[in-house]
C-alpha cells in the first residue's frame, strides 16, 4: 500500500520505522536529551544509520498533564533542527497539533504531519493546509488535550470505539479533500487510555487494519508498558520489543520508536518469521 507524502511517497506495504527526535524539555522519556541543533543532528544521524525510515520531530510534549507551549516557541524548537536534517535521505515528519508549526516546517522540508489530535485541534485549517501541500498524515486518536485525556478513557469496547472515533476523523479528512493515499491510521497507545486498554487494542489491533489505511503504533517506553515491567521509561526497551512484534504481527506497518537499532532487529525477525517456508517434514521427536 502507497503512502503518499508530500513530494514522495513511502512503500508501506513494508514495515517502515518512524524514529522519534523530541526537541522537548519535558518528554517523559528522553525530554532535554537535544539541547542544540548539533546533537539532535547527530540523534537523527543515528537513527538513519540504524535503519529509520522516517524522522519524526516535536516540538511540544504530549504526556498526560504536560504544559502547553507557543507556536512560536515550539517553531523556535524545531525549525533549526529541521534545516540541519532535512538533507538526510529520509522523510521527516513534524509531531504538531498547530497549524501554524505545521505550516513553516512543511514550507521547510517536513513532508508528513503527525497530527495526535486527529485534526480535531485545529479542525479545518489543519486539513486545508495538508489537502494544499500533499503532507502525508498520521491521524491519532485522542479524546480531549494532555490536560484532559486521562479523564476520558470511559469505553465499552475499546477498541470498537476507538475505530469508530478514527473513522469519523478519516470521513472529515476525505470531506476536506484529503487523499486517501496521504493518510494513516493510529489508534493512539497511552492517550485517553488506561494502560488495560492499550493491551486490548495492540491484541484486537486488526480490527484497526478493516479501516483501510496503513496502520501506525506508538507503544514505545510507554507508561503502560511500565504497569507490568515496573521498569522506568529508559529502560522500557525489551518490554517496547514485544509491543512491537505483537503489533507487526496484528498488521500494523509503521512503528514510532526511540530505540530504531533494537526495534529493526527484532521487525526483521518478525519478517523472517512470517515469510518463512517449510522445509521438509516437521520432525516429531517423541520423548518417551
Ligand atoms: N506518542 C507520542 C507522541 N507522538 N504520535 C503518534 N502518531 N503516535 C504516538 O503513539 C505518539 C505520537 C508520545 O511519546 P513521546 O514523543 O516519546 O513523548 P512526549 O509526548 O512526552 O514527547
Amino acid at each position: 500500500m502507497i503512502w503518499s507524502i508530500r513530494n514522495g511517497r513511502l512503500d508501506a506495504s513494508k514495515t517502515l520505522i518512524m524514529g522519534v527526535l523530541n526537541l522537548t524539555p519535558d518528554s517523559f522519556s528522553d525530554g532535554g536529551r537535544y539541547a542544540g541543533a548539533a546533537s539532535a543532528l547527530e540523534a537523527a544521524e543515528k537513527m538513519v544509520l540504524e535503519g529509520a525510515d522516517i524522522l519524526d520531530v516535536g516540538g511540544e510534549s504530549t504526556r498526560p498533564g504536560a504544559a502547553p507551549v507557543s507556536a512560536a516557541e515550539e517553531i523556535d524548537r524545531v525549525l533549526p533542527v529541521l534545516k540541519q536534517i532535512r538533507a538526510l535521505p529520509v522523510p521527516v515528519s513534524i509531531d504538531t497539533t498547530k497549524p501554524e508549526v505545521a505550516r513553516a516546517c512543511l514550507e521547510e522540508g517536513a513532508q508528513i504531519l503527525n497530527d495526535v489530535s486527529g485534526l480535531t485541534d485545529s479542525g479545518p485549517e489543519m486539513a486545508e493546509l495538508v489537502r494544499e501541500t500533499g503532507a502525508g498524515l498520521v491521524i491519532m486518536h485522542r479524546r480531549g488535550n494532555p490536560q484532559t485525556m486521562q479523564q476520558q478513557t470511559q469505553y465499552g469496547d475499546v477498541a470498537g470505539e476507538v475505530c469508530g472515533e478514527l473513522a469519523q476523523r478519516l470521513a472529515f479528512a476525505r470531506d476536506c479533500g484529503i487523499r486517501d493515499e496521504q493518510i494513516v491510521l493510529d489508534p493512539g497507545l497511552g492517550f485517553s487510555k488506561t494502560a488495560e486498554q492499550n493491551f486490548v487494542l495492540l491484541r484486537e489491533l486488526e480490527r484497526f487494519a478493516l479501516l483501510g489505511r496503513p496502520v501506525l503504533v506508538g507503544p514505545s517506553r510507554k507508561s503502560f508498558i511500565g504497569s507490568v515491567t515496573g521498569r522506568e521509561p529508559a529502560a522500557r526497551d525489551y518490554g517496547t520489543a514485544a509491543a512491537v512484534a505483537f503489533a507487526y504481527w496484528r498488521g500494523a506497518k509503521i512503528f514510532r520508536v526511540h530505540q530504531v537499532a533494537a526495534m529493526r532487529d527484532v521487525l526483521k525477525v518478525c519478517e523472517a518469521i512470517c515469510h518463512s517456508r517449510e522445509s521438509g517434514n516437521p520432525v516429531i521427536v517423541d520423548p518417551r
